[in-house]
């Protein structure tokens, strides 16, 4: 009984929704509405810059393989234009639900236009971005960034305040490496970081320049700070761990003492960074999760249900100072 009546039901109600767009002239029902389906979600990568995106890829692919949700993934190799044309495919394909990783905050208006006209729910993960209307977009899943710039501000105004720091006078000179240019991130843990420490006049950003959130880029912009700067430096903020390891070995091949000569605060909390630490060459990661997956998964079969979901669902996140690395590092997960 029950096997017979399911797909009599599914087929009117198919009818009813093609009566409803076709009659009505309203907006054609997303796919989304094909029961007993499962639900196929297209989800853009950036990329595989770092050891924080490695890991976000395997949770979003993982919780979709948990969720029994079918994952169509498309890699952009840090590229909008990829990006775009991977959303472009997923509305051709007529996906349930579109998700990405927006690689920089501008230029999306009109691809997001197109998917709402196709009624393509979109639901950004990770990153932001920047359009008129909010409409655009079902869901923002993702960190606070400036507020992880701002924790990386506070800890280091502790750390010359009653830290190890406190008894250093004048001024203390640093060189930030920041993300990919035009990111999220990057603008946010920028403006995080400089609005905490624009309370003590001897925090002073002397260089600051994209190492675009790798370890090979954060090595070369940080050799370039040191033929400039050499040792003037006092501390480094980079914007994600990677850049803070490559950075790492260029002042190690400067023959300064990373983490000692010069102090290094960086973002994301891969085990990269707590290796680094228990070394002694990295002084604090700020935690940004990128174990966005499950949530992503739940948010996505809401969508399709036509569950209200949040707007803004944010991420919570600590800060791991070197001490407590050896302590933490078993219970990490990426
Ligand atoms: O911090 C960095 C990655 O968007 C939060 O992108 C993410 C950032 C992360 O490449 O390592």
């Amino acid at each position: 009984m029950k096997n017979f009546m399911q797909p009599t039901l599914a087929l009117g109600a198919a009818l009813l929704l093609a009566c409803l767009a076709a009659c009505s002239g309203g907006e054609p029902k997303s796919a989304a509405a094909d029961a007993g389906k499962p639900i196929v979600l297209g989800f853009s990568q950036i990329g595989a810059e770092s050891e924080w995106r490695t890991a976000n890829t395997a949770s979003v692919q993982s919780a979709a393989k948990d969720a029994g949700i079918t994952l169509r993934f498309s890699d952009a190799q840090q590229k909008q234009e990829n990006q775009i044309k991977a959303l472009r495919s997923f509305i051709a394909q007529r996906v349930n639900v579109i998700a990405f990783s927006p690689v920089v905050e501008t230029g999306w208006e009109t691809v997001l236009r197109e998917a709402k006209a196709a009624n393509i729910p979109v639901i950004l993960t990770d990153r932001a971005v920047e359009v008129p209307d909010d409409t655009l977009y079902v869901s923002l899943i993702g960190s606070d960034f400036v507020e992880e710039g701002r924790k990386a501000g506070r800890w280091l105004l502790e750390y010359y305040k009653d830290g190890a720091g406190k008894d250093v006078k004048g001024d203390i000179n640093i060189v930030e490496l920041q993300g990919t240019v035009g990111s999220a991130p990057a603008n946010d843990r920028k403006k995080g970081f400089a609005e905490i420490i624009a309370a003590d006049p001897r925090f002073k950003v002397i260089r600051s320049q994209t190492g675009d959130f790798t370890r090979a880029k954060g090595k070369e912009v940080m050799e370039a700070f040191l033929k400039a700067e050499g040792k003037k430096i006092n501390v480094l903020f980079a914007h994600n761990d990677d850049m803070a390891i490559g950075a790492i070995q260029a002042i190690e091949e400067a023959g300064m003492k990373p983490g000692t000569d010069i102090t290094i605060i960086s973002i994301d909390g891969v085990k990269g960074a707590f290796e680094a630490m228990i070394a002694g060459k990295l002084n604090v990661t700020v935690e940004c999760s990128p174990l966005l997956g499950p949530q992503l998964m739940a948010a996505v079969k809401d969508v399709v249900a036509g569950k209200p979901i949040q707007k803004r669902i944010v991420t919570e996140e600590s800060v791991f100072p070197k001490d407590t690395a050896a302590q933490v590092l078993p219970t990490r997960k990426y």
